[in-house]
Order: structure tokens, then C-alpha cells, then sequence
């Protein structure tokens, strides 16, 4: 290796090795002094909103592994072209580290609750990144003396040794790394708090589900959506490990009494159960940022009656603990739809990234105004007075969700055999539900007209609903399939084409197949 490859990658190790050490103190020290969740979250704060969007849209619920690779990657490629141009005199590679250092402590800093005790994780990382980059270019390792025999050229290679300590420092970053995760996550982690909690008897139970709200003959999503099926959007990079006993949600603002429930509060109102179909904002035409579940929980009608909400009220900014914020309008709570303050979901404790131990489920809106997950802050106030998390970065105030309609079969791209085949997909509306489903295949120039799909049972109309069509496949060669909803109202899914920023894409849905 040439001496600039040399101390790049010595560069990389005493990165690896700051990182870890970083990673391990702050599973001692608490997750507040976690620098890669800090930093992590200062980059989603300022990354702009289309560029969020964007990866929202690009890599869905898959968007924070690709922050962390990329910002690994990143954090790699610096540590080694800094340190490839560190001399005794000008120690660029050890300044970066401090400044990298400096720059995570500001980070941990920032984020709300934290302590000087907070950024010790960051200095004691900085202090070892910086010694192993020193010591990997001491020349210590460097095995320059010369063989015994010089009439032999092939004695040890000089910087062997060097590369074997350098890779040891590596295997300790990694090792000292991944072990900071697994004892953060044996210690900080509520699955003990969340296993441990039986959820209570559901007073007023949901209707059955049916089974013909499933279509037969065609492979679709199930009705309801499993846990581990159930798409995730949000902005937490570690996700919030909130206890029951640590939790609590304050009402305040225009209210006559500001309240605030422990955990155990709750006992006091009805149990209510609901299938709800949440949606994200974000989805594209086609997207799976859709799905469906059984909800327990409270209504927050019952839980905001005794604070006396004041008539000049028309939101209420919920916020999670976190930080994340969603403003949704008064009447969203208070009216008869019956929006909740969810507990369960299909019949478990809430998944600790779907909210644990509560979150916010409100029928008809968009998640980003609405769904606040780890919820624990009410604030009664106006429109015109606050803002949400969303809609400070240019999406809409109010998000109420629009008629779409997917083809989950055939999928794009897939050859269909000639004869008969089903297709089929999933259509919403929610809270207006679904009443048709129309599909065509080719058109509007080729042979194809809008031909009704069959439906699956409508359960409710907060719920998708599910179709399917038998079609012939007869003409060899390329087809296009078009799907488009139709609403309780009578209004016909529209055809133009929106972005999801600012209030949710619309247009068709087509997938293209051949019939072989
Ligand atoms: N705390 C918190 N709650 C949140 C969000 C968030 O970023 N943080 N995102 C919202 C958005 S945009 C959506 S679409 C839903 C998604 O809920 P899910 O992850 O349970 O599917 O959560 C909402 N609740
Ligand atoms: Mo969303």
C-alpha cells in the first residue's frame, strides 16, 4: 500500500473506533447521549422537506438505513481523505476527528432534556478516535528495519504489520459498536414493559370482519393488515422507548382546566375498538403506505370533555415525545367518528414503532396531520397560531385523505398466461368509503372500456375495500391495466396527476403486463 493508502486507512479505523467507543459509553450513560441519534436527527431536521419527501417516496419505511449507510459512508470517505493528509505538523486527520467530535457534542446538545453528562460519550470517542489515528502514524507499526538478509527482497512486507493493527482497530470499532446497540437495547428497550402489559377488555368491540371482504381467486394484502406487515413512517431515527409508567398526556391551552392522564388514568373511560385504514400522505399513485388494523383505545372526545375546550379552538397540536408534531382540526376529535387514542393494535400492545404505549387514530385524515405516535402532549390552540411538523415544511394545514385506488395483481412488469386470470387491488376513500371500483385493460385507444370490478364486503367507511376482475388474457404482446375508484359521495377518483406535497398525489394507477 502506498503511505497515503496507508493512512487513510488508519484514518477509517480510528473513525470506526471513535464511533464505537461513542456507541458504548452512551449505552452506559442513556440514550440522551447518543451522538449517532443526535446527529441523525439534526440531519432529518435540516434536510429540506422535498429532499425528505423524496426518501420517504424513494427508500419508504426502509429511509433510515439508508441515512445511517450513507452517513457512514460519508463519515468513512472524510476520516480517510483527512487523515491521508496528516503530517506531524499539520494534523488534519486528528483536527477532523476533534471537529466531528465537536460537531456530535453540539448535536447531543441540542436535543431537548439534555445534560452536560450528555456529550461525555462524544468526548471520551473523540479522545480514542484521535489516539489510534496518532498511534497508527507513529510509526510504530512500521516494520522499517532491514531483513537480515538484503540480498532477499522478500522479507515481511514493511507495512503488514501496520495493516494488521489498523484492521484490529477496525474489528474493535465494529466490536465496540455493535455492542453499545445490543446493551442499549437490552437496557433502554420497553419490550419487557410492553410484554408484560395485558390489554383491557374491549367495552364497546368492533363488528366482525366478514369474510368476503376478501376477494377470492386472487392473491391480495389481507383485509387487515398484520403488525408486522403495517408500513412505518416517521421521523424518529432510535425509535422512543416510552413506559407506561413514564407516560403521560397533558391537555392545555384554550381550555378551561388543563388535565393530565398517567397511564393508569385511563381506567375511567370506555374501551373502545375500531378498524381504521391509515394513509400516508406521502404514498404515490401505486405506493404501500396504506394499511389496515384493528385499533383499542380510548376516545379522545371523552378524554378532552373535562378539560372545556374553548369555543375559539379549532386545532389541536399533538405532539409526541420526540417532538414531532400534527395539528388536526377540533372537530376531528370531538365529532362522531370516533378518533382515538389507540392502545392496541390487532388485538397486541401497540408495536413499540407504531407508538407505544399510545398514539393518535383519527378516520379520514392523512397520518401527518393526525396519527402523532408516543403521544403525549395536547395543546388545544388555532390554526392561525401553531403550526405542525409537516406543514412548516410546505405541506398542506389540513390533510384530509383522498379516493385512491391500487392493482396489487398483476404486478408490473409480470407475464400473464393466456386464459382466464384475476386481478386485483385494494381501494380507499376514507371517511367516505367505497362504493364501485372500475377497471380497464388497454384504452383509452385501444379496445379496453371501464369494466365494474367485483368487491370485496365493505366493513365500514374508514376501512379499504378490496377488488378484484375476471379477465380473459387472449392477445399475445403488452397491456395496460387502469384502475379508479368511486366514492360514497359519487365522485369518480380524478384522473389529474398531483404530487403527494402538499395534500397527497392523485391520478390513475396502471400496470403494465404481458400476456404470454
Ligand atoms: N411521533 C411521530 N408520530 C407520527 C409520525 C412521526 O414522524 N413521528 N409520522 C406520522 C405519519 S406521516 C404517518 S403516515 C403515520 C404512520 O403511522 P405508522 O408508522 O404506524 O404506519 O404516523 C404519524 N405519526
Ligand atoms: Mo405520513
Amino acid at each position: 500500500m502506498t503511505p497515503r493508502a496507508t493512512k487513510a486507512m488508519a484514518g477509517i479505523a480510528a473513525a470506526a473506533v471513535a464511533l464505537g467507543v461513542v456507541q458504548l459509553v452512551a449505552a452506559i450513560v442513556g440514550p440522551r447521549s447518543d451522538a449517532r441519534t443526535a446527529v441523525g436527527s439534526a440531519v432529518i431536521d435540516l434536510t429540506p422537506g422535498p429532499v425528505k419527501e423524496w426518501a420517504i417516496q424513494t427508500f419508504g419505511t426502509a429511509d433510515k438505513l439508508v441515512l445511517t449507510l450513507a452517513v457512514l459512508v460519508v463519515i468513512a470517505a472524510v476520516a480517510a481523505a483527512a487523515a491521508a493528509l496528516e503530517t506531524r505538523r499539520v494534523p488534519v486527520g486528528s483536527v477532523a476527528i476533534v471537529a466531528a467530535g465537536v460537531a456530535g457534542a453540539a448535536a447531543v446538545l441540542s436535543r431537548a432534556g439534555a445534560t452536560p453528562v450528555d456529550v461525555v460519550p462524544t468526548v471520551v470517542g473523540t479522545v480514542c478516535g484521535v489516539a489510534v489515528l496518532r498511534l497508527l502514524l507513529s510509526g510504530r507499526f512500521t516494520d522499517d528495519a532491514p531483513t537480515a538478509d538484503p540480498s532477499t527482497d522478500r522479507g515481511p512486507d514493511p507495512g503488514r504489520r501496520l495493516s494488521l493493527v489498523t484492521l484490529g482497530f477496525l474489528g474493535v470499532g465494529a466490536l465496540t459498536g455493535v455492542g453499545g446497540l445490543v446493551l442499549a437495547r437490552v437496557t433502554g428497550s420497553v419490550s419487557g414493559d410492553r410484554n408484560a402489559f395485558a390489554l383491557p377488555p374491549v367495552d364497546v368491540a368492533a363488528p366482525p370482519v366478514p369474510p368476503n371482504v376478501q376477494p377470492r381467486g386472487v392473491e391480495l394484502p389481507s383485509f387487515v393488515t398484520p403488525n408486522t406487515d403495517f408500513y412505518r413512517i416517521d421521523t424518529a431515527l432510535s425509535v422512543p422507548q416510552l413506559s407506561r409508567e413514564n407516560w403521560e398526556l397533558r391537555i392545555h391551552g384554550m381550555v378551561d382546566r388543563e388535565i393530565t392522564y398517567g397511564f393508569a388514568d385511563l381506567e375511567q373511560f370506555e374501551v373502545v375498538e375500531k378498524l381504521v385504514t391509515l394513509t400516508c400522505v406521502s404514498n404515490p399513485v401505486g405506493g404501500d403506505l396504506v394499511g389496515n388494523a384493528a385499533w383499542t383505545g380510548y376516545r379522545v372526545r371523552d378524554l378532552l370533555a373535562p378539560a372545556g375546550i374553548h369555543p375559539d379552538a379549532d386545532m389541536v397540536l399533538s405532539m409526541s415525545i420526540d417532538g414531532f408534531t400534527a395539528g388536526t382540526p377540533v372537530e376531528a376529535f370531538t365529532d362522531d367518528r370516533g378518533s382515538m387514542l389507540a392502545i392496541g393494535m390487532n388485538g397486541e400492545p401497540l408495536p413499540t414503532d407504531h407508538g407505544y404505549p399510545a398514539r393518535l387514530v383519527v378516520p379520514g385524515l392523512y397520518g401527518y396531520v393526525s396519527a402523532t405516535k408516543w403521544v403525549v402532549d395536547l395543546e388545544v390552540t388555532r390554526f392561525d397560531r401553531a403550526q405542525a411538523y409537516w406543514t412548516r415544511l410546505g405541506w398542506s394545514p389540513r390533510g384530509p385523505i383522498k379516493t385512491e385506488s391500487r392493482i396489487d395483481v398483476p404486478r408490473s412488469g409480470q407475464d400473464v398466461p393466456r386464459g382466464p386470470v384475476t386481478f386485483g387491488g385494494v381501494a380507499w376513500a376514507q371517511p367516505r368509503g367505497v362504493r364501485a371500483v372500475q377497471v380497464r385493460v388497454d384504452g383509452p385507444d385501444g379496445e379496453g372500456d371501464w369494466q365494474q370490478a367485483t368487491l370485496g364486503a365493505g366493513y365500514s367507511n374508514d376501512t379499504w375495500r378490496l377488488w378484484s376482475l375476471a379477465w380473459q388474457a387472449t392477445t399475445p404482446g403488452p397491456h395496460t391495466v387502469t384502475v379508479r375508484a368511486t366514492d360514497n359521495t359519487g365522485a369518480v377518483q380524478t384522473a389529474d396527476i398531483a404530487d403527494p406535497v402538499p395534500d397527497g398525489a392523485t391520478g390513475w394507477h396502471s400496470v403494465d403486463f404481458a400476456v404470454t
